[in-house]
């Protein structure tokens, strides 16, 4: 049995356009778990303060359960924490850069707290340099979310 991928990553990474290409290209098959929880109204109630609807984890990873026992399967989604492990054979996280990634969710649309809340901030770690500039960006993190 081919085991199923998956193509995690925050929000504009590229997720769903690398996803589907693959897909059609690998003879995989492409799960969205954003439209598949869309379209059985997989939620289990409404964060206003984020304005969007908050999954129903367990009925999801029923529902995709399912869908994916064949295997041979990339499932998109940001992320897969609450996934079981050993659904998935090799996992593939996209990364954008920061500005770059901001400017794509703004043009979608994304409003000025989630666009704050919603990014993963990454860090460089390859040479004595990086230390110092890495503890700034993290103070001042720190610093602006204390205001
Ligand atoms: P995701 O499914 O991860 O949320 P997406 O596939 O919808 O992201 O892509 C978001 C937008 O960014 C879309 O307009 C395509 C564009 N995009 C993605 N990866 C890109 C890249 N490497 N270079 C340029 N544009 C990219």
């Amino acid at each position: 049995m081919l085991l199923p991928n998956i193509l995690p990553g925050t929000p504009g990474v590229g997720k769903t356009i690398q996803g589907e290409e693959l897909a059609s290209r690998s003879g995989l098959k492409y799960f969205n778990v954003g439209d598949l929880a869309q379209e059985g109204q997989l939620y289990n109630g409404y964060n206003e303060e984020y304005d969007c609807p908050i999954l129903d984890e367990e009925r999801v990873v029923v529902e995709l359960k399912n869908q994916i026992r064949e295997g041979g399967t990339i499932v998109d989604y940001h992320g897969c924490d609450f996934f079981p492990e050993r659904w998935f054979h090799v996992v593939f996280v996209l990364r954008t850069d920061n500005s770059v990634l901001y400017k794509r969710l703004e043009t979608r649309g994304y409003g000025e707290k989630k666009l704050k809340e919603e990014i993963v901030h990454q860090l460089s770690s390859n040479k004595p340099e990086d230390l110092k500039d890495n503890i700034n960006q993290i103070l001042k993190w720190v610093k602006d979310h204390n205001t």
